[in-house]
């Protein structure tokens, strides 16, 4: 490994969240229906109260700020925002404003996603992701928030527009495990090139507003290896899962190529102009939680994924440091910043966290002296919250967080990255 200290001045060292995850008193949204239909999480559980962020933001960016950060990721409710198709409520706006003023006084760079998985229960109804006009309905909501953050005290530099595109795509058309649940690889293709369109509307907006706005999206990135090295059909799905879910998404916001390809499905090449002419990404937002190993199958869709062999965190999911470094090579070639903008794991009993910190920033530490131009380093999660599918069960925080009690307590791991960030 390489030894520590690569990380550049002004480095974001920080952690995130989304604001369905922890905010609490939800609006209407496709992910609130879901989380109150019978078996559609696993362990029976809301986000109706999580960890109540929406009145206890204090109390997390205080944490935040003893923990040494200097950054913080957080997302907006678009549900909150337009309730109902094309009415927004200021009074949202405005409490939104408020956060981000009180992280700014934190001692926190804010970083805000504007769409983290959850859609308003309005939009859901026309189509969600699909529906037509999705792509201008976005850029009008994306615009208005931009415009409002950007005021002082809070001015919001760096945004995100969505994050992880592809997994919504996956898990809502094609593993039916989210909303809308369906099973589609035409619908996902579409609305994988609609999200491209979308993002494309928000930047017009955005950019049209001046000043020194920054705006990416936070791209879930996968190191996929094939299974078996002789075989070169696992080879060629480990390349078409390297193009479609990693690389596909970005190329197009960099070059205005928007086309989707998969077995049974496609979506023509469009080719959509770059607003001011510039591709529209100005750094890259890379989630990163582990490699998965392909495999080819004799029958459609012709190739499926497994977890690694190595050490598993509670959602069973294989830890592993050193493929970070190939990641952060491979979207280096798209010649951005790069922020670490997720990397965590489930881990209750918090043995395994510690060591998964010091690994991952090592690898990160690794990948700079290797010449990727790392920005910041964000860890998944704060405090615990609701994992989606999975319910309250699973324990991404550096600090628990007790349900029951509403009481937010530092685990160990919380010390040892304090430590590490201190170190640096
Ligand atoms: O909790 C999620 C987050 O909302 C998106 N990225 C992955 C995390 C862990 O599954």
């Amino acid at each position: 490994m390489a030894p520590r200290k690569n990380f550049p001045e002004g480095f974001f060292w920080g952690v995130g969240h989304s604001a369905f995850q922890v905010e609490g008193s939800p609006r209407d949204s496709d992910w609130r229906e879901w989380t109150h239909t019978k078996g559609k999480i696993a362990d029976g559980t809301d986000a109706e109260k999580a960890t109540d962020f929406w009145n206890r933001y204090e109390e997390d960016f205080v944490l935040a700020r003893e923990l040494g950060a200097n950054c913080f990721r957080l997302s907006i409710a678009w549900e909150r925002i337009e309730p109902e198709a094309g009415c927004y409520d200021e009074e949202a706006l405005d409490h939104y404003i408020k956060i981000v003023a009180s992280c700014r006084a934190h001692g926190l760079e804010p970083v805000v996603t504007l769409h983290h998985f959850a859609l308003p229960l309005w939009l859901a109804r026309e189509g969600g992701l699909c529906a037509e006009g999705f792509a201008e309905r976005f850029g009008a909501y994306a615009g208005r928030v931009v415009a409002r953050l950007m005021q002082s005290p809070t001015s919001v530099r760096w945004w995100m527009t969505f994050n992880e595109p592809l997994v919504m795509v996956n898990m809502g058309y094609l593993i039916a495990e989210w909303p809308p649940g369906l099973k589609s690889p035409a619908l996902a293709m579409k609305a994988a090139k609609n999200l491209v369109r979308a993002h494309f509307q928000a930047v017009e907006k955005i950019r049209a507003l001046g000043g020194d706005l920054q705006v990416s999206i936070a791209q879930h990135w996968r190191d996929f290896q094939p299974r078996r090295f002789w075989n070169p059909l696992d080879y060629a799905a480990a390349a078409y899962l390297n193009h479609v879910f990693n690389r596909n998404f970005v190329k197009a916001l960099m070059t205005g190529r928007n086309s989707w390809w998969m077995p049974g499905a496609r979506e023509r090449l469009e080719i959509l102009v770059l607003p001011q002419g510039r591709p529209t990404l100005d750094y890259l937002g890379i989630n990163y939680y582990g490699r998965m190993i392909a495999v080819s199958t004799a029958r459609a869709p012709f190739l499926t994924v497994e977890e690694g062999p190595g050490p598993k965190t509670d959602l069973g999911w294989e830890i592993c440091a050193p493929s970070l470094v190939k990641v952060l090579k491979d979207a280096s070639r798209f010649g951005l910043p790069l922020l670490i903008s997720e990397n965590g794991l489930a881990d209750a009993a918090d043995t395994k966290r510690g060591d998964f910190l010091r690994r991952h920033i090592e690898a990160a530490s690794e990948a700079i002296a290797l010449g990727a131009n790392v920005i910041g380093y964000l860890h998944w999660s704060l405090t615990d919250n609701f994992e989606w599918a999975f319910g309250l069960t699973p324990r991404f925080g550096l600090v628990a967080y007790n349900y029951d009690t509403a009481k937010r307590r530092p685990r160990d791991s919380f010390n040892v990255y304090r430590q590490m960030i201190e170190d640096e």
